[in-house]
């Protein structure tokens, strides 16, 4: 009998192993024939890895602790918990609560330090292009310059000779470089930018002790509470959690997406397309993937350089088709109109398309699987950060570099064009593709739900008390392969529409939105309740405004502070008819987002987990009782039906406080019963 070969093992085994069915894995039709044909190609994906791989149980419950060399220490619920006899205990003695809420906080840490070592790497391009250390990148909203500038102390007016002088501009970015950067490490006081918070909030983070000092000091502070034998009460690590989240949305967050508006261009909405039916076959495909704008911006400007395009014509291809993944592609799509590709988990399908020229990855939420699917194709898999690099031999480094950006984005875009004559005759790109509006901002939606005759926001505000807007929600975060895919995102988004919610969203939520034309004017009439459906028919806008990538989620806090600046809704972000939700969150990031958006005062309910239940007590602290300390609370409910009715049921609950639930109500007046209320 012949010797069976190490290969033919491995294939076998391959041939046994169980794979996802696409139906039951996603609600897109692209993903669900992608995921097929990757089957059919013997390529895994992470949909055939949920089926082989099970999460732990006692991890996922936040229970399991290996903060020291004597664990892991794993404390699962018992079946017959009963919360007065719970002895449960790690060797040192630490309780379900300390070891969750160190988990938890933990999760805040790694959360606020993504988004702000994306917010720091911002500021030290911002401040070479103030400086005028590089070419590639200049100050190009200075408007925006001149709004920031005084949020972090820097003068925009000098007195000379008793005269009042605008200063000049050059000077003002330089400061608000450098004011921006000393955020992460200055060594006394608070974060500037809490104060544009509403005051009763500002007050209400004093008062709990949490006003953040400086960016890196509380995610370090985590660290350090969180070793072994440090903190040890639940409530007191989840003061530090929400310090540190304040200072990732209120700082690092906040400060990435101001430097990158003023550096890249406040968005401002425009239309474009969104899933893998953006990629086209006679074109060099080239996928940006990631979080920081900084070199995507530049891949931008080079592919679209007449000469490039001439080059990937000499190569046979009909042009250069951009398109992105994840926050990079929200980061391009809101200021450059670059086609969405497909959320965190069309990853894998877009190379698996076989029309990826080059994939280009920055920082956060890449899967390390990419190198082996790209390893079945000629797609160049190129990473360029310095601290986001892959082990496989077949991964292309390109460390990019804001002194030569423009030079390294030649390279790359380059080296796509290169490549395209090596694809394979065996291409398959879904059709599916949906038309989309996105690239709203604070401003944007001041300017067409507001109109600056009426003053700030005061026309979405007016529209809220009279009931056709029945309230706000952001719906934010990310894919989960444990969950269906974008079955969460699209079921609680079209409910919240139906009931008349205006849905802000972001991240892949925003993408799951667009795959599904959400993010059409047009469609306000289909999927919006009858309030809603008005004013978006009337101004023109989707019912559901995509505001950009996850650090944007910034810009959610400052639209409700605006909102409550217009007046008429309370005094505080908490007093309004707003709600928050992740449905399909996986990232520590949604995590910290979270959290600093209770801190803000929402209500924001989680769905596929939620990494606490092996802790009920301290489950409770932040389901229930964090909304005596700040008037917003975390929630969990997994089925998406529940968990937007859970928000409208607290949109309602604002509302009845706020003496407008009454409004709702309303009475079709013709011009008649106007008359007689005048009278
Ligand atoms: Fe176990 Fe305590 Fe060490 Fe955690 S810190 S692993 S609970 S002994
Ligand atoms: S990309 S963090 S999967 S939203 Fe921002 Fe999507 Fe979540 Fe990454």
């Amino acid at each position: 009998m012949a010797e069976v070969t190490k290969v033919e093992k491995k294939a076998s085994a391959k041939a046994s192993k169980k794979v996802a069915d696409p139906m039951a894995a996603s609600v897109d039709k692209a993903t669900q024939q992608m995921i097929r044909r990757a089957q059919d190609l013997g390529i895994e994906t992470c949909f055939d890895r949920n089926i082989t791989i099970k999460p732990c149980n006692i991890g996922n419950q936040g229970t399991c602790c290996k903060n020291c060399g004597m664990g892991p220490c794993r404390l699962p619920l018992p079946k017959d918990y009963d919360e007065a006899t719970d002895d449960r205990k790690g060797l040192c003695g630490a309780t379900p609560n300390t070891i969750a809420a160190r988990n938890f906080v933990r999760m805040i840490a790694g959360g606020a330090a993504a988004h702000s070592d994306h917010g720091r790497a911002v500021a030290e391009v911002f401040l070479s292009a103030a400086r005028k250390e590089t070419d590639a990148y200049q100050i190009k909203d200075t408007r925006k310059l001149l709004d920031v500038a005084p949020l972090l102390g820097v003068a925009t007016t000098v007195e000379k000779d008793g005269e009042v002088l605008d200063r000049d501009l050059d000077e003002i970015a330089v400061e608000v470089g450098e004011k921006a950067f000393n955020e992460w490490g200055k060594a006394e006081g608070e974060l500037e930018y809490l104060t544009r918070a509403p005051k009763p909030r500002y007050e209400i983070w004093k008062k709990q002790g949490v006003l953040p000092r400086n960016i890196d000091r509380e995610i370090v502070e985590i660290m350090h509470r969180t070793h072994m034998g440090v903190d040890q009460d639940y409530k007191n690590l989840m003061k530090q959690g929400t310090r540190a989240a304040l200072a990732d949305g209120w700082g690092g967050s906040m400060l990435a997406t101001d430097l990158q508006d003023i550096m890249f261009g406040t968005p401002f909405p425009r239309v474009s397309e969104a899933n893998l039916g953006v990629l086209k076959e006679d074109h060099v495909n080239i996928v940006i993937h990631g979080h920081e704008p900084v070199l995507s911006e530049m891949v931008v400007a080079v592919a679209q350089k007449p000469e490039m395009v001439e080059y990937a014509k000499q190569k046979g291809a009909k042009g250069i088709q951009l398109s992105g993944i994840c926050c990079t592609a929200n980061e391009i799509l809101e200021r450059h109109g670059v086609p969405l590709c497909g959320t965190f988990l069309q990853q894998e399908l877009s190379i698996i398309t076989g029309a990826v020229d080059a994939m280009v990855v920055d920082v956060q939420c890449i899967f390390q699987n990419l190198a082996n699917v790209a390893k079945c194709f000629h797609t160049k898999l190129i990473t360029t950060h310095p601290i986001a690099k892959m082990e496989q031999d077949n991964v292309l480094h390109i460390e990019f570099d804001e002194h030569h950006a423009i030079e390294d984005a030649e390279r790359i875009v380059k080296l796509a064009i290169d490549n395209f004559e090596n694809r394979g005759t065996e291409v398959m790109i879904p059709p599916q593709k949906s038309p989309i509006v996105a690239g709203f901002g604070v401003e944007s939606v001041e300017y067409h739900l507001g109109g600056s005759f009426r003053g700030t926001y005061y026309t979405l505000n007016d529209n809220i008390i009279n009931g056709r807007i029945r309230g706000i929600a952001g719906v934010v975060g990310c894919n989960n392969a444990r969950v269906k895919h974008n079955e969460g995102h699209i079921a609680v988004v079209k409910e919240l529409i139906k009931n008349d919610v205006i849905v802000l969203t972001t991240g892949c939520n925003a993408i799951a939105c667009a795959m599904e034309g959400l993010l059409t004017p047009e469609s306000a009439s289909v999927f919006c309740g009858p309030g809603l459906a008005e004013i978006c028919e009337t101004v023109g806008i989707p019912p559901v405004l995509h505001l950009g990538s996850c650090v944007d989620n910034s810009r959610i806090l400052l639209a409700a502070t605006e909102v409550v600046k217009a007046g008429g809704l309370g005094n505080d972000i908490s007093d309004l008819p707003v709600a928050g939700s992740a449905p399909e969150w996986m990232s520590e990031k949604a995590i910290s987002i979270g959290q600093y958006v209770v801190a803000s005062g929402i209500y924001t309910v989680f769905g596929a987990v939620f990494p606490t239940a092996g802790a009920p007590v301290f489950q409770r602290y932040l389901f229930e009782e964090m909304e005596k300390i700040y008037g917003g609370m975390c929630d969990f409910e997994a089925d998406p039906i529940k968990h937007a009715h859970k928000m409208i049921a607290h949109i309602d609950k604002k509302r009845k406080a706020l003496g407008i639930d009454k409004a709702r109500d309303r009475v079709m007046m013709d011009f008649s019963d106007r008359q007689a209320l005048e009278a």
